[in-house]
């Protein structure tokens, strides 16, 4: 049984067949083309440990025999939380290998994100890890079941020593692979959101072999990129953009950090000789600012990767002079479209724009309120349709008839000015959504967190500047007692929220500014932080 998602349009699949963007194989593709003659490169490493290909290949097969002997099969879904560890991509590949869509949490997503992950996908299988506090003991574990009927198995992976995981993998079984149907949904991808509830995006094998392929051409990576993931592994951007993906379709080692920090990363740097990595624009200024005194030798970094949130022009500048490495700018998003300056742009284009797309077929508008094209190079809403954007979030027909134009154009919710090379400036966001630090919040959803607080009746969160994350969080509120920030900072820790969509600033009003038609007014709000940062 597959696993249902909006189709693209026939004609447009087609040209997308006929210009070799779809090559009709499954993502495991990326994985089998090494073994032939790179069974024995590193595919993968992290501080302790190294997985050639062919390792990485056997595990994935033992587990995903396992798994099959346990009741999984094709069509099924799972959820995946583990930290950046190789066995994310044993698992992601045992469940690929399966015909298993997985979707693959962040780590620091708690309570309230996993359920609504399990709420949406009704998946049959968790693999989690016990170094997430959630699953240290067995409380989360029982409510999830007990809550769940759809789950039939929890596997908790252990950091340190054996687990069932580990044991799964390292058994050696005999894998009778299914046959996969590139058109099927591979996986699930997470959007930032801008809505109440959280959203998945399914990404076929087709769509997504596409966007990691040429990613890896346009990035030019090769057999001996050494690329370090110090994002969190599920992220679009170093999943890939080319990101680990693109390192194993390049035949390449991708080195796992376990958190972008330079106290961190620079000894794994030269310890690995890195010449790539990914980052999002407040690691890299800890990296430009630590970089001078630093002992270790980063001379081997050849490319830096910076998206997921605004680079400004003045720290863009710094990297080369401090880091010895080019820039790449990338504006992408776990929707589809991924823009990247390339190599042979000159610098002013490098440290200016975010890139132009992936594909020529990357089809762009840019569009005023009434979704009338904007005058060349003028700013407006970013809408855009092709060969790995999707066509509609998962189960969400009514968020899906706003989400898109009647042409099937998704809309990103991005203010964008095009020049005429293609490249896109991202200028702004007409979508209710904090970029923190590249850490993407939907202020409705906390929102509904807090009006769920007996004695809160109004409340609109909103983003505030901040000098190294760009912009942080900041809720008003209209409470009918007195409150205070602890009291409800405690609150949603206790609901269970991701760290970081906790709001950095509380503020206590006695009414909201609301617009003409009688809606909370934004701006008016945003305007009040005018001048700060
Ligand atoms: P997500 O929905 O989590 O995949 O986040 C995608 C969004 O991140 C985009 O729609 C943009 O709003 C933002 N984004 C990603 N890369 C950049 C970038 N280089 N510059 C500005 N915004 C970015
Ligand atoms: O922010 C993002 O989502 C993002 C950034 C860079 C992304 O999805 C990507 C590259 O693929």
């Amino acid at each position: 049984m597959s696993i249902e998602y909006t189709p693209w349009p026939e004609d447009l699949a087609a040209h997308y067949r006929a210009q070799g963007y779809w090559q009709d194989k499954p993502l495991t593709s990326i994985l089998y083309e090494q073994l032939a003659h790179n069974g024995q490169g590193i595919a993968v490493a992290d501080a302790n440990r190294q997985l050639s290909y062919q390792q990485l290949d056997d595990y994935s097969s033992n587990l995903a025999a396992q798994l099959a002997s346990q009741g999984l099969q094709s069509g099924d879904t799972a959820l995946v939380q583990l930290p950046n560890c190789v066995e994310f991509y044993i698992s992601y590949f045992a469940l690929l290998k399966l015909g298993v869509a997985p979707v693959c949490a962040l780590f620091n997503h708690q309570r309230t994100e996993l359920q609504s992950y399990c709420e949406i996908l009704q998946p049959k299988l968790l693999i989690v890890s016990s170094a997430q506090a959630l699953f240290a003991d067995e409380s989360f574990t029982h409510e999830l079941y007990n809550r769940f009927a759809c789950i039939s198995h929890i596997m908790v992976d252990h950091s340190k020593g054996n687990s069932e995981l580990k044991q799964a993998y390292l058994q050696t079984r005999t894998f009778n692979a299914p046959k996969l149907n590139p058109e099927d949904v591979a996986f699930f991808q997470l959007s930032g959101g801008s809505t109440g509830t959280p959203k998945l995006i399914p990404r076929t094998h087709n769509d997504y072999l596409y966007s990691v392929v040429a990613s890896r051409d346009i990035c030019q990576l090769h057999g001996d990129t050494r690329y370090l993931c110090a994002l969190p592994a599920p992220h679009n951007f170093p999943l890939s953009s080319p990101g680990a993906l693109g390192v194993f379709a390049a035949g390449g080692s991708v080195i796992l950090a376990s958190d972008p920090s330079p106290s961190h990363c620079f000894p794994l740097i030269e310890r690995f000789a890195i010449t790539h990595t990914a980052l999002v624009p407040p690691a890299l200024q800890l990296w430009l600012q630590h970089a001078q005194q630093s002992q270790h030798d980063l001379s081997s970094l050849a490319l830096i990767q910076v998206g997921g949130a605004k680079l400004s022009r003045t720290v863009a500048e710094q990297v080369r002079p401090l880091l010895g490495a080019q820039l790449q700018q990338v504006f992408g998003m776990a929707e589809g479209l991924v823009n990247y300056t390339r190599h042979d742009d000159d610098d002013e284009l490098v440290l200016t724009t975010q890139g132009r797309p992936i594909s020529p077929d990357d089809e762009i508008k840019v569009v005023d309120e009434h979704g009338q094209p904007v005058a060349p190079g003028e700013a407006g809403r970013l809408l855009t349709r092709g060969p790995y954007t999707f066509r509609g979030y998962y189960k969400s027909p009514q968020h899906n008839a706003s989400a898109f134009d009647a042409d099937g154009f998704y809309a990103s919710g991005d203010l964008v000015k095009q020049l005429s090379s293609g490249h896109l400036i991202v200028v702004g966001r007409d979508k209710d959504q904090i970029n923190r630090g590249g850490e993407k919040i939907a202020a409705e959803e906390v929102e509904n967190h807090l009006l769920g607080h007996q004695h809160i009746e109004q409340v609109a969160i909103v983003s505030m500047p901040d000098a190294t994350l760009g912009e942080k969080s900041c809720a008003f509120v209209v409470a009918a007692e007195k409150l205070t920030p602890l009291q409800l900072r405690k609150y949603l820790r206790q609901l269970g929220i991701a760290d970081f969509k906790v709001p950095d600033k509380f503020q206590f009003v006695a009414n909201l500014p609301l617009t003409a038609v009688g809606k909370v007014d934004k701006k008016a709000l945003r305007a009040t932080f005018d001048g700060q940062a």
